[in-house]
């Protein structure tokens, strides 16, 4: 409902005004963008209007109630003091059914409400901590087990029930399957190295059955303590000449609600309770007008599969952002230990799983970075590089992925997973090598410490950009380098020479994925700079997923299908935002990125979305152990042909 009580109220930004209103005779926005993540009031709104429509329940249990993505062209073409619209998009598990509701926050009524079937919500937070524990502890073959392992206090066992990935078990189609683990708690902080191997135990969440109980191997060696706390490491090593960061005059960047300004960029940011910070409306202003370059950018799946034969690590292929997002997966920032003392940081509001919202401090933060790296240089004249970084923490179990975003005064975007945390450990007796254990044992993994296998595994990154460089309408074009030879009597053989190629269907990109040194580019099909070229960005990642090591038909690897190609191009939908499909968990073969693209859909000359994936395949080192230093990887968003000359040439001396 469009009133003029609402303008006057988004025009002044009253908060008297503000504060007259009450929510629920007022239905105007509350934010100041419409892209900002629905507010406390407005989360509570949408839950009444679903128990007023009687949709909803004390058993009903959510699994998402966020912002529904407005209307883009609506977006891009907002200016403050302009009304929008306010919707939430809800996910709600009601018994073994799913469905789907919008919520219209304007007119505080339900626009739509539909079952979904054949899924699975993302894992609920309470679902970890299932009745079904019990039932499993208290069976007399899981307490065998422990007597045969030689764990003697039950009590101090930690148990949890993690989303299950199928490994090809079409006995449990159609069941909410999730497995057990266990570790011992006693006398360490870090239980990493006191799982309990050799046990794959299946249950049903909904029924509390126990599906099945396999005790592969009877393992009773242990690790030695892998404590890595201030406490347990003793005498730090401490730096003689502290260094401090100050920044006297405070940020240099500019916040207005979500909206952030610094140097020549603009851009919007958010966290979502799937998949982490969310960037979007991404524009540089070159002083006479702000260009467009990115309308939304955020990570879309992460896949980590492991590599031991024994099933309870070979069903470990985790779909990390799809099937763990319930409670957030963005962690709460520590400053002075995950941003620096000139960072600030924004809170968020999660969705609980009986649909109460719940403050999550801190899960973002902004920091402009100085340390002595160089913009540009050559002979006396240059410019020290200063950047701009918004960074979150996915904790993803036992592994944690810093995602900077960062922001370059030369235009570019650097998108970077640094990961870190514990890295999953086998415990396996060291045999020797005349007991022929230590060959076979090895082959999966490499020892740590004593007893320790740090098991062989990949992780697989991919982000979602709706990139629109000078606006909607744009290409996707890959440059293939090829030899040209030169005619007989030239002193040189041949040359390589660069040839560019304009994807028509989304096939023609997905057939040259993995081909020599390309550079994949999104084109504006109508800008162009002074030289004539089409305004561009490339998409330049470190380090290509290349996936060549698991056989195709794998049923892990096909739940995963999108690791398959380093880049994917689609049109652009609001119903594909996650590259292994909506409903990730327990999901089947083949969705999201291969289904979708099967359709061969025409991708030239209109709005597209760029999937890049990134992968590090992690042979395990001594030195990743007992918690691993940070290891980048990077995504960069480089402006080609965008600018007519460097834009960072014109940077002050001064950073
Ligand atoms: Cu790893």
């Amino acid at each position: 409902m469009k009133t003029s009580l609402t303008r006057c109220v988004v025009h002044l930004c009253a908060p008297i005004l503000i504060a007259c209103c009450v929510w629920g005779t007022f239905a105007g926005p509350l934010t100041a963008h419409p892209l900002d993540p629905l507010t406390w009031q407005e989360h509570w709104a949408a839950l009444k209007v679903l128990a007023d429509a009687k949709k909803i329940d004390a058993d009903s249990r959510f699994a998402r109630l966020a912002l529904r993505p407005p209307d883009k062209q609506a977006v891009w073409g907002w200016s403050p003091g302009q009304d929008y619209e306010r919707a939430a998009e809800v996910v709600i598990k009601q018994g073994r059914r799913t469905f789907e509701a919008v919520v219209d926050l304007r007119a505080n009524k339900l626009a739509s409400w539909a079952e979904v079937e054949g899924v699975q919500v993302p894992w609920l937070d309470e679902e970890y901590q299932s009745p079904t524990l019990d039932r499993v502890m208290e069976d007399p073959r899981f307490q065998r087990a422990m007597k045969r392992r030689g764990v003697k206090y039950l009590q101090f066992l930690e148990c949890t029930v993690n989303p299950h990935a199928p490994i090809g078990e079409p006995q449990y189609q159609g069941r909410r399957v999730g497995i057990v683990t266990c570790s011992q708690r006693t006398d360490v902080r870090n239980a990493a190295a006191r799982a309990i191997e050799g046990l794959y135990i299946l249950v049903d969440v909904n029924t509390g059955d126990i599906l099945e109980f396999t005790d592969e191997e009877t393992v009773t060696a242990q690790g030695p303590d892998a404590d890595y706390d201030l406490g347990s490491t003793k005498n730090p090593r401490e730096f003689s000449a502290p260094i401090q960061i100050q920044q006297p005059a405070g940020p240099g960047f500019k916040i207005d609600g979500n909206t952030v300004e610094w140097d020549r960029w603009r851009f919007h940011l958010r966290s979502d309770q799937r998949v982490g910070l969310v960037i979007s409306t991404v524009a540089w202003d070159d002083g006479t007008r702000r260009r467009p370059i990115l309308y939304e950018g955020h990570l879309s799946e992460i896949f980590v599969p492991y590599m031991a034969p024994q099933k309870m690590w070979a069903s470990r292929t985790h779909l990390d952002v799809g099937e763990n997002s319930s409670g957030g997966l963005s962690q709460t920032l520590e400053p002075g230990v995950h941003c620096p003392a000139n960072a600030v940081y924004f809170d968020a509001i999660v969705v609980q799983d009986n649909g109460w919202p719940k403050d999550k401090r801190r899960v973002v933060c902004l920091f402009e970075r100085y340390a002595g790296d160089v913009a540009w240089v050559h002979e006396e004249e240059g410019r020290q590089k200063r950047v701009l970084v918004a960074r979150m923490c996915a904790a993803a179990g036992n592994y944690d992925y810093l995602i900077d975003w960062t922001f370059q005064t030369d235009g570019e975007i650097r998108v970077t997973v640094g990961a870190t945390g514990i890295v999953a450990v086998r415990t396996a007796p060291k045999k020797n090598a005349a007991e022929g254990g230590a060959e076979g044992d090895q082959l999966y993994g490499r020892y740590v410490a004593d007893n320790l296998i740090g098991v062989n595994h990949s992780h697989f990154f991919s982000f979602r950009f709706d990139l629109d460089v000078d606006g909607p309408d744009n290409s996707f074009l890959m440059d293939e380098m090829a030899m040209a030879p030169l005619p007989q009597g030239h002193p040189r053989r041949g040359l390589w020479v660069s040839r560019s190629q304009v994807a028509e269907r989304e096939q023609d990109v997905l057939q040259h994925g993995h081909e020599g040194a390309s550079i994949w580019r999104v084109a504006s099909a109508t800008a162009k700079n002074s030289q004539g070229y089409p305004t561009s960005y490339q998409i330049m990642p470190s380090h290509p997923a290349h996936a060549p090591f698991m056989p195709e038909e794998d049923v892990a690897r096909r739940r995963a299908g999108f690791i398959n190609h380093d880049v994917w191009v689609t049109p652009q939908s609001v119903d594909e935002l996650y590259a292994a499909g909506k409903y990730a968990t327990l999901s089947k073969p083949g969705e999201g990125l291969p289904a979708w693209t099967a359709a061969n859909r025409p991708i030239k000359d209109r709005d597209i979305v760029v999937w890049c994936t990134i992968a590090m395949h992690h042979v395990v080192r001594a030195e990743d152990w007992p918690v691993m230093p940070v290891v980048q990887h990077s995504i960069s968003l480089r402006p080609f042909d965008f600018f007519d000359r460097n834009p960072g040439i014109d940077t002050g001396p001064r950073p």
